[in-house]
Parts: C-alpha cells; structure tokens; sequence
C-alpha cells in the first residue's frame, strides 16, 4: 500500500489538475494506495474541492481550521501515516502545487526496494533538472543545497530542499516512535521541517539515495507559499543546534542513534535493509 501524503494551502487551482491525475497514474500502476491531504486553513476553495474528490477517490483529510504552516501539517501528515500504515508499506510525499509529476513515484519505490529507507527526487541527478524557475531562484536554490550539504552531509545526496520523496513506512513509524512530536522540531521556521526530516532520519540509521526528477514549476498555478527569509534563518537555527550547545542535537540524541542503529545493523547473510513490498489489487 503507497500513502500519498499531501500538504494543502490555497491550492483551489492545482488540486483539480494534480488529483485525477494522480488517481490515474496509482490505478494504472495496479498498486493499492490512499491520499491523506491536510488543507491547512485554507482560504480558498480547497477544502470544497476535497470533499467532492473524496466521493471518487481514496482520499482521506486532515482539517486545520487555521493555517499552522508546512511543519505543523507535515507532522499531523506523517503522524497519521505512521499510525495507519503497516511496516512493509510505502509513504510518498509530494507537493499540491502541480510540480511534482505522479510518474516518479514509480522509480523511487523501485529504489526503496533495493534496500533505502529513504529516497529523494532529485533535481541534481544527471537526468533531473528543472522547467519554469527563474535564474535567480535556482542559483539561491542551488546556494542553499550546498549549504545543507556542508552542514548536513549525507552520503550520495544533492537535493536537501525538494520535499517529493518516498520513505518505507518502517522508517517513518520507527521515527514517530522515538522522537514523538520532535521528529519535526522546528514547526515555525517555514519549510525548515523539510531539512530537518532528513536529519533526524540520519540520526536513527536511515539509508538515503536519490532518483533524477524534473521540476515543472513551469505548471505552478498557485501562488508560492515559501517564505524564504524564514526558512534560511530556520537551516541557520538548525545548524547552530544540531551542535551547540554541549553537542546539541548530535548529543541529546545520541541513545536514540545507539537504539536504533543497532536494532538495524546487519545480521549474517543479510545486507541490513528492509525490502519494501507494495500490496497490488
Ligand atoms: N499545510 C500547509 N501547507 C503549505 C503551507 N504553505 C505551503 N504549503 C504546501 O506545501 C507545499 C509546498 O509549498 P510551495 O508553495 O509549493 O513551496 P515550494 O515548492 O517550496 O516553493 P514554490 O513551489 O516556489 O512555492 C504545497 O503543497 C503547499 O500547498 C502552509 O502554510 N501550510
Ligand atoms: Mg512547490
């Protein structure tokens, strides 16, 4: 089973493109899959939208009646996935906006089966890239991922910032369970929640690798709701804690890394990772 996990803000214009869409492709695939959306006091019509797509797919929705940003949402989103998915399933994040295509869901579950907790699509493989995005905002972009990746180094990836990714659902329920409403910490500081994911999976022993993937931000319809100022003071935040003080983060969590890098490591005759199964019709 894949649980499509949906983050809405004002997305009334994206919603009815992106959702039959991704309806066709999951049918297609023969897979058995259920999209969680978690409109986030949305202004718009996007809760309306919802309720009527309900009727003919396999959505289920999370309500804010106030908007609480993407941190807030992402936890209630992974929160509920963690709860209601078994070991062997699969979790997919994707954005509403209609930039994220339905069809890398496909290599990056084939990915996850030879063996990684997470995978990323990524716009820095050869192959990736992006359509639509300003000079400007690629290069700021591209700033911000070499910063993460010197602050946060993680082994064979290049894309921190992008938040389509597939986790097994082993992973997320492992990290519900040992960091609880810390898994993300830093709810108010904008999209830093999407970093931070990434760190504290680190922490526990996750394996991570990347699939090429095309942006199409050229397909955006709603309005952009990344504040950047907030975020970049959240990845200094982050950067600062992850160390200071007295071995920050690195240190609180250190029994938690032991814990659970243990119940991972190797047994003879295996290589130590979970192989995903996705359950068809
Ligand atoms: N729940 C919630 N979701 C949000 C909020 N802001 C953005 N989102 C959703 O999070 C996803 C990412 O937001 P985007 O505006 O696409 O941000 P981005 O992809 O980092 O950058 P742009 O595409 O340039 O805007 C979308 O699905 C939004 O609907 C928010 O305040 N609350
Ligand atoms: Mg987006």
């Amino acid at each position: 089973m894949i649980f499509l996990l949906l983050p809405a803000f004002n997305e009334e214009a994206s919603l009815p493109v992106l959702l039959p869409k991704l309806d066709k492709f999951l049918k297609e695939e023969n897979t058995g899959f259920q999209i969680v959306v978690c409109n986030d006091g949305s202004r718009d019509r996007t809760l309306e939208l919802l309720e009527e797509y309900k009727k003919t797919m396999p959505i289920v929705v999370l309500n804010h009646v106030i908007n609480r940003g993407l941190g807030e949402t992402a936890r209630d989103l992974f929160e509920y996935a963690a709860w209601n998915s078994k070991e062997g399933d699969v979790i997919v994040r994707m954005d509403c906006d209609d930039t994220h295509e339905p069809q890398f869901i496909k290599t990056m579950i084939q990915k996850l089966s030879e063996g990684y907790d997470v995978v990323i699509a990524s716009r820095f493989q050869p192959g990736g890239g992006q359509h639509g995005v300003s000079g400007y905002r690629a290069f700021i972009s591209s700033c911000a991922n070499l910063f993460m990746k010197c602050m946060f180094p993680l082994k064979g990836i290049r894309e921190y910032s992008c938040g389509y990714r597939a986790y097994t659902a082993r992973i997320i329920k492992n990290a519900v369970e040992a960091y609880g409403n810390n898994f993300i910490q830093l709810k108010g500081l904008g999209f830093t929640g999407t970093l931070e994911k990434l760190v504290k999976l680190k922490m526990i022993g996750a394996k991570f690798s990347e699939v090429p993937f095309v942006l199409r931000y050229d397909q955006k319809q709603s309005a952009s709701k990344m504040v950047s100022s907030i975020t970049t003071i959240g990845y200094f935040v982050m950067a600062f804690i992850y160390h200071w003080p007295f071995g920050g983060w690195r240190r609180s969590y250190k029994h938690l890394a032991r814990k659970y890098n243990e119940a991972h490591a190797p047994s003879e005759g295996t290589t130590g990772s979970a192989v995903v199964s996705v359950d068809t019709e």
